[in-house]
């Protein structure tokens, strides 16, 4: 076998025994040589992205420059798609990983589905919430009410009920799902109670602290209001 390199890497003039479909060269499947001569191949071969042989710098070569086979426009496997050559080097074959007929989709690079046992694409939960036609258990994380079973998502967590007063929450530890009081002089900044004027009376109601502004007691967590200020 000889071999003439001209030029830059991709551009050879290649003899070699031919193996009744091609040659090989370095690993490289050269099946442009098979018509060259009956037991001798010289062929010059210019390599490019869409001409069925996969060349050192391409992930992949089909015989096409179409994307959405698994080998895309600059001969590069795309997202989820696994592509092999009989030969190394010749013509590469694409297959697609995920198996839509399981409803797997590819998201980031991965397969995904909504019954693998993984949170993962847009899931909230494991296999439930977000495109999954499965909603979430109470108690389970969220990003809107229809990922949740309950329809009530408050907090990032489905809860029991829509829980949308001043000093109730849905994640607080112990009872994560339920809506239950914030503990008394603690803030729900969320809620638009604290900031430094408000704190909650771990009765589900915001009050105002000592020194704010007043007209009536009940609006003070001291309970009383005098001299226009909260005691
Ligand atoms: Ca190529
Ligand atoms: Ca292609
Ligand atoms: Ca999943």
């Amino acid at each position: 076998m000889a071999r003439k390199h001209v030029g830059r890497d991709f551009l050879w003039i290649v003899a070699c025994a031919l193996t009744g479909y091609g040659c090989i060269v370095e690993g490289e499947y050269l099946e442009d040589l098979v018509s060259t001569g009956p037991n001798l191949g010289i062929s010059a071969i210019a390599a490019s992205c869409g001409d069925g042989l996969r060349h050192a710098e391409e992930g992949c070569d089909d015989g096409n420059t179409a994307p959405g086979d698994g080998c895309d426009t600059s001969c590069q496997v795309e997202l989820c798609w696994k592509c092999e050559e009989v030969i190394p080097g010749a013509r590469s074959a694409c297959g697609a990983q995920c198996d839509a007929a399981a409803g797997e989709s590819c998201v980031m690079g991965t397969c995904v589905s909504c019954a693998d046992g993984t949170q993962n694409g847009d899931e909230t939960g494991v296999d439930c919430g977000g495109s999954c036609s499965n909603t979430c258990a109470q108690g389970d994380t969220c990003g809107a009410d229809g990922d949740c079973a309950t329809g009530f998502c408050s907090g990032g967590v489905c809860c029991n009920e829509a829980c949308g007063a001043a000093c109730v929450r849905c994640d607080l530890q112990g009872s994560v799902g339920v809506c239950a009081y914030v503990p008394e002089n603690e803030t729900h900044e969320d809620h638009a109670c604290g900031g430094g004027t408000s704190v909650c009376d771990g009765k589900g109601a915001c009050k105002k602290v000592t020194g704010q502004a007043c007209a009536m007691g009940i609006e003070c967590l001291g309970g009383k209001c005098l001299g226009g200020l909260c005691q």
